[in-house]
């Protein structure tokens, strides 16, 4: 667990916000990202996807990660949402207003990310999951899936021409929304990825994964158990100017 601080068993009131993630769900690492950026102070509980606990399909019936429980009892259960709520509590690295472009602009791309790109990313990366769209020829849809994918990432390709980052020379929500599941399907097969003709994706990726809060975003928990301490969250965080309370180390 390293050495994260460990918050006291919240018996009675809630006192921070409880984020309910996955690690490696990329909708949760877009959430974790700007709840990392706007150094808002969190407990985190790991969910084991097979064994959701009772508390999080109380929250949430959808039940899919992440979630977000505000002390005063509020439920924020889309990723995106989670990420616009963060940042409004603050966005130092701005975020939200980006250099060229606007908020409705990110909106519609990373929606396009969220409907189209996606869907194609979870044929290509597990065609054995939907056969009943292909009758088990796993492999040429896959393919199929891939070259669908690879058409939309040609535009990001293309949009990265005029800037370094999807809307102007520094990140956005846009890139810290869509990064996550570019990063999936880069490592569904890596030989073939570096092949592509797409070199300033492969290096705005590259820069994505090294900006600075990659790290303490991609921490590692065990998963949570019901009624046992949870770990204050983000890790490393000195000063908290949000959703801080007494009595609440951080590391
Ligand atoms: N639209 C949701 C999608 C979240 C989602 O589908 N998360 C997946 C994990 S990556 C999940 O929790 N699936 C439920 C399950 O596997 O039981 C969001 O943006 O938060």
């Amino acid at each position: 667990m390293n050495a994260a601080a460990l918050v006291p068993a919240l018996a009675s009131a809630q006192t921070l916000p409880v984020l309910y993630s996955f690690r490696r769900c990329p909708y949760a690492m877009r959430a974790r990202l700007a709840l990392v950026a706007s150094r808002v102070n969190c407990e985190i509980r790991e969910v084991a996807l097979r064994c959701k606990p009772p508390e999080l399909l109380a929250a949430s019936a959808k039940a899919t990660v992440p979630v977000l429980v505000l002390p005063g009892g509020a439920v924020i259960e889309q990723s995106l949402e989670i990420m616009r709520w963060a940042l409004a509590q603050s966005d130092p690295q701005h975020w939200l207003r980006p250099q060229t472009g606007s908020l409705a602009a990110m909106l519609t791309l990373i929606s396009d990310n969220d409907e189209g790109f996606k869907r194609h990313l979870d044929r290509y990366k597990y065609p054995n999951r939907y056969r009943l769209e292909h009758a088990g020829a796993d492999l040429a849809f896959a393919q199929d899936h891939r070259a669908s994918a690879s058409a939309w990432l040609l535009g990001l390709e293309r949009r990265l021409a005029r800037f370094s980052w999807l809307f102007g020379t520094s990140p956005s929500l846009a890139d810290m929304a869509i990064g996550p599941f570019v990063r999936q399907f880069a490592r569904t097969d890596e030989p073939w990825f570096g092949t592509q003709p797409w070199p300033r994706l492969t290096s705005w990726l590259a820069r994505w994964e090294s900006a600075d809060g990659f790290g303490p975003m991609m921490e590692k928990y065990p998963p949570w158990q019901s009624g046992k301490p949870g770990v204050a969250w983000p890790p490393g965080q000195t000063t908290a100017p949000h959703g801080s309370i007494p009595g609440v180390a951080l590391r």
